[in-house]
């Protein structure tokens, strides 16, 4: 029983500290916060397989579960931190020191680490053992005096509360710092045509034709969603070009707008998997940025880009530079970027998954060799020349659906883009023959479309197959492959009852 009290003081003097150590990094960059850190360093040294896993697991739960598990470890190092603490204070707090110490090296080792970065680490340092102590204190004088136990209650709630404002406080602070409410978009000189209707009210479980920001899915490595002001925001062009620029936001919206429907996938998407979606885009061409700089003469055969905490994403510079619709975009659906969709400037290439190509919260391009520098995932086995394959995904049935008897609309979306747009889309049911699917309205090679197809369902189990054909040609192949290292492909396939 004592003992469980006091690796409550250890809990409670580490949640006090982790508080204060959130608001200040809040204060000065919210991307040290020691937590973030360490978690942040645990994705990058999972390998990639267990990586793999825990997506197709966990799906977008994946971080919430690591910096739960994070945190788990923490406390329970904490708790013991406490229980060391009710016979030899320095051990406890000892304890408690070297668990920062542990958050600040990761602080430390992030790519773009700067010193005032330990700051918040140093708060955690100070305030957590002290915590600690004006607990032990407290406990020890309980034991003397009359209305003891009251005050032990009292330090206690007074020690929660500053833990649960400090983290709070911080999310309020950063909240209000950089804002994409408060940038006005110039219109575009290219824009896109108008978007067609889709199928959304014709095809009823089927994906919207265009995503809202708000359901468009998000893979990244981060753990927080950065904030970033568009005040300070800088573009650095260099590597090997004739002559390094860098632009400021203002300098970029001053730039000509181009407006375009583009469908982004990520490679970990699995065959019928979520990670897709179609918005419309604007922005500068990313020639006309490189252009600034000028890479008439260069030898580099890779874009290096940089975002705001020093990750990097590798893109093939001839792909990027060879007419196809790369935008420095700024906007998403008609708004500046949403935080968690790269405010205020990222990269969006049509054609490419998005590994190699949508870097968000971008701060640098660097013109370079695959053989002088590696991002990211290359160091991590990935490909670095990865197009998107030609895809086709059920959204309606479910699988494992129970079915009337009767008519059922089978239906969902295709996508094959930089390969003319998607032409044909085909469905088969139980192996029998593939039967043309009604295809949706055009939206642009670059987006995915939507189809339909109209089945008479008689009683049994059924399996329901779908293939897509690109507008080149090229039809999608059967051939199953896991998303490492440069994207998943096989046939969309699901089972449903009918009865
Ligand atoms: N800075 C940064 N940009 C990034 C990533 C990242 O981890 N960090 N992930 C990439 C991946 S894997 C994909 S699929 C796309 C996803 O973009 P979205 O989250 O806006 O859908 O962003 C890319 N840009
Ligand atoms: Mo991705």
């Amino acid at each position: 029983m004592r003992r469980l009290l006091w690796a409550g003081y250890g809990v409670l003097a580490t949640l006090v500290g982790i508080g204060l150590a959130h608001l200040a990094a809040a204060l000065t960059d919210p991307a040290a916060s020691p937590v973030l850190a360490v978690g942040s360093t645990v994705i990058d040294l999972t390998p990639t397989p267990v990586k793999e896993w825990a997506i197709r697991t966990f799906g977008s739960a994946d971080k919430a579960i690591l910096v739960g598990s994070v945190l788990a470890g923490v406390l329970a190092l904490a708790a013991l931190a406490g229980v060391l603490a009710r016979r030899r204070f320095v051990l406890g707090a000892g304890l408690l020191v070297a668990l920062v110490g542990v958050a600040a090296v990761a602080v430390l080792t992030r790519p773009a680490a700067d010193p005032l970065d330990l700051l918040p680490s140093v708060v955690a340092a100070l305030a957590a053992p002290a915590a600690l102590r004006l607990l032990a204190r407290t406990h020890a004088h309980a034991a003397t005096s009359d209305g003891g136990r009251r005050t032990v209650l009292l330090t206690v709630t007074a020690l929660a509360a500053m833990a649960a404002v400090g983290g709070a406080a911080g999310r309020l602070v950063s909240g209000l710092r950089a804002r994409p409410e408060d940038v006005a978009l110039p219109a575009p000189a290219d824009p896109a045509p108008p978007l067609p209707r889709g199928l959304d009210d014709q095809v009823p479980g089927i994906t919207r034709f265009r995503t809202p920001n708000a359901d468009f899915y998000r893979v990244d490595t981060r753990l927080d969603v950065p904030v970033i002001s568009a005040d300070d925001w800088t573009l650095t062009v260099d590597g090997d070009v004739d002559r390094k620029v860098t632009l400021s936001f203002d300098d970029l919206l001053a730039m000509p707008m181009v407006e375009r429907d583009i469908t982004l996938t990520c490679v970990s998407n699995s065959v019928g998997g979520p990670y897709v979606g179609g918005a419309r885009w604007l922005g500068v061409r990313l020639t006309d940025v490189l252009d600034l700089a000028g890479i008439g003469s260069t030898k580099a055969d890779q874009i290096l880009s940089t975002d705001f905490a020093g990750m990097t994403i590798s893109t093939p510079l001839a792909l990027a530079t060879d007419g196809r619709d790369a935008l420095v975009a700024v906007g998403m659906n008609g708004k500046a970027l949403p935080r968690e969709h790269g405010f205020p400037v990222r990269l969006v290439i049509p054609g490419l998954y998005g590994f190699i190509s949508a870097t968000k919260w971008l701060r640098r391009l660097t013109l370079t060799t695959y053989d002088d520098r590696q991002a990211y995932w290359t160091e991590r086995g990935w490909a670095t020349d990865a197009p998107i394959k030609i895809s086709a995904r059920i959204d309606t049935p479910k699988a494992l659906a129970d079915l009337d008897a009767g008519d059922v609309v089978v239906g969902g979306v295709a996508w094959a883009q930089e390969r003319g747009g998607v032409a044909g889309v085909q469905v088969r049911v139980d192996g029998g023959p593939w039967v043309d699917a009604q295809l949706g309205p055009d939206g642009g090679d670059d987006y995915w479309r939507q189809w339909f197809h109209r089945w008479s369902a008689e009683p049994g189990s059924h399996r329901i197959a779908v293939r897509a054909v690109a507008g080149n040609g090229e039809p999608q192949t059967a051939a199953r492959a896991e998303p490492f290292p440069d994207g998943a492909s096989g046939l969309h396939e699901l089972i449903v009852r009918v009865s």
